[in-house]
């Protein structure tokens, strides 16, 4: 078994328990009305329901989450469908460089493709082989394990693919775009952005 400490970044301190950490209300969730959107620079623009999402390709890891005020929640096996899976279904554009991703309400992020393709990138409806609970972002969120867990947004509903990247909700209030936890990159420091 790897050792846990070599497993947790700077400044992080393993939790036992799973915070349940966001902005704003945890939404209803109406299979009936919800969808998965996939839009902008794509060639073939994706409206899912519920049921579409669960007859994707599965994909399962097993990967630690990293809080940036602190904690850090090792060995969480998710089970979904890789983001990769997603992209390849929507034929995005050669220009495409980025993604936003938009849950409900108010909350977005945003990484580089770059990013998103790796491996160990899901949307998540399963957490320890139940159904993911709707305060941890039920019916479905992403997760990218090697960034701080505000780039891992809850309840997501719709990924735009763009060529220039869009800030995210607590992107546009300090916090780091690239979010890397081995480097520690906790805050912005470009004072131009
Ligand atoms: N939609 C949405 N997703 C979100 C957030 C949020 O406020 N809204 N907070 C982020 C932050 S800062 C963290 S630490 C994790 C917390 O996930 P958890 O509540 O499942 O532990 O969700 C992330 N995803
Ligand atoms: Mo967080």
């Amino acid at each position: 078994m790897t050792d846990e400490k070599q497993r947790v970044p700077p400044n992080q301190r393993i939790t036992s328990t799973f915070p349940v950490l966001h902005v704003g209300d945890v939404p209803e969730f109406d299979p009936e009305k919800w969808d998965f959107t996939v839009e902008g620079l794509v060639k073939r623009p994706l409206r899912l329901t519920y049921n579409d999402f669960l007859k994707l390709p599965k994909a399962t890891i097993v990967a630690d989450f990293h809080c940036v005020t602190g904690w850090s929640k090792l060995n969480n096996k998710w089970e979904g469908v890789s983001f990769m899976t997603i992209l390849n279904l929507a034929k995005p554009f050669d220009s495409v460089r980025y993604a936003t991703i938009v849950a409900e309400g108010e909350y977005t992020t945003s990484l580089p493709l770059e990013d998103l393709v790796a491996d160990d990138v899901l949307f998540a409806y399963r957490l320890y082989g139940e159904a993911l609970e709707p305060q941890h972002g039920g019916p479905l969120r992403l997760i990218v394990p090697r960034k701080y867990a505000y780039k891992s947004a809850k309840w997501v509903r719709k990924v735009k693919l763009t060529e220039n990247q869009e800030l995210g909700y607590w992107e546009r209030r300090g916090y780091s775009n690239t979010a890397d936890p081995w480097k520690e990159e906790r805050f912005s420091t470009d004072k131009s952005s």
